[in-house]
């Protein structure tokens, strides 16, 4: 075949693409950024995430909460997390703020450095959490405090030991729970439970945070690992850009106005139908209705078959 200048200008940019989607794996299989506070591994498809200060009880400090930014927005991009497990190193998830390095040693600096030290506490803990790409669950395995509330209820689902102990503790050191914990607490909690922990800052435990709805269950410590396991793999099988416009569209819906909301959800679901490359709708409605080969209210479509 003859070398035309089109055919050339063909090749090279098949080079580029080879090129890229070669680099693009290096990426995703390159080893993570060293971070001191937080620890990242990689299993079949979760990314566990551990705030990793246990002699401190896992408290967030400025260094924490700027790492933990990095790696929500590294792991954004990493094909190896399906799914984000939030948990905490040793025997805590977090012991909260880290009274000395986040309240203390902040408190005499100029105003505009403490509003960065804040504003990176929240850049992660809810306002990056909270609508996050990718489903992301708490597994609360211990110690559970004050500003430790707002990464938890700001991931989609919670999962708790039995053995973990809550608590918004902050009224026990002489502050009102602010950084957002109290808004997310009125998000999950009835009145009644919600001013009950604010005003006595009384410590519970995971069976009773279930009860209450603040986590989604509460299992024994020696089966936590195995419940978010399985969860898991479940939201794994969902259509991934499904499972994200579903869940950012109910977070969002929830304060909205009735008529406002339809409206949203209709142009959620118009997006979903553009934006999902898998075309999941049409596979689903042509599986139940033609081919007979699955019931939608008994699971999910085959996201292999065609
Ligand atoms: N901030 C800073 N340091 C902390 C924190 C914290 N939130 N929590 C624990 N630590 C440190 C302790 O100072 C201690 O440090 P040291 O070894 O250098 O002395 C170390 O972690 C171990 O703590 P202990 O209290 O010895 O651990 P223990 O297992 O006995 O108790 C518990 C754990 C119950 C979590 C206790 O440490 C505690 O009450 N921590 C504070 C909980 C809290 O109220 N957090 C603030 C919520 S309000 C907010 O987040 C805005
Ligand atoms: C708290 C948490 C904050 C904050 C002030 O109540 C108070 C806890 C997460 O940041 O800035």
């Amino acid at each position: 075949m003859e070398e035309t200048g089109f055919g050339l200008k063909i090749k090279s940019i098949q080079e580029e693409l080879q090129m890229n989607t070669s680099e693009q794996s290096a990426v995703n299989e390159a080893a993570l950024p060293e971070w001191k506070t937080v620890k990242v591994t990689f299993e079949e498809g979760i990314a566990w995430v551990q705030l990793n200060r246990p002699e401190k009880r896992n408290a967030m400090s400025p260094t924490m909460n700027q790492e933990m930014l990095e790696v929500l927005e590294t792991l954004e991009f990493d094909d190896r997390a399906k799914v984000l497990v939030i948990t905490g190193a040793g025997d805590s998830f977090t012991s909260g703020m880290d009274l000395k390095e986040y309240f203390r040693e902040v408190e005499g600096m100029p105003p505009a450095k403490v509003a960065a030290v804040r504003r990176a506490a929240a850049a992660w803990q809810w306002r990056k959490l909270m609508h996050y790409a990718k489903p992301t669950i708490a597994m609360v395995n211990g110690w559970c405090f004050g500003g430790g509330f707002t990464p938890m209820i700001a991931c989609d689902l919670a999962i708790a030991a039995d053995e973990a102990t809550f608590g918004l503790s902050e009224i026990n050191w002489g502050i009102i729970p602010a950084g957002n914990v109290t808004r997310a607490v009125a998000a999950t909690m009835n009145h009644r439970d919600s001013l009950y922990y604010i005003m006595t800052g009384e410590p519970f435990g995971g069976i009773k945070a279930a009860q209450m709805g603040l986590v989604n269950e509460s299992v024994p410590l020696t089966q936590l690992r195995e419940r978010v396991v399985n969860l898991s793999k479940i939201l794994m099988t969902k259509n991934p850009t499904v499972l994200h416009l579903a869940k950012v569209a109910y977070k969002n819906c929830h304060d909205m106005p009735w008529d406002i909301s339809e409206d949203y959800l209709a142009s959620k679901a118009a997006q979903a139908r553009v934006t999902d490359t898998e075309k999941g709708r049409q596979k689903g409605l042509s599986q139940f209705l033609d081919d007979k080969t699955f019931k939608p209210g008994l699971g999910g479509y085959s996201r292999e078959a065609s």
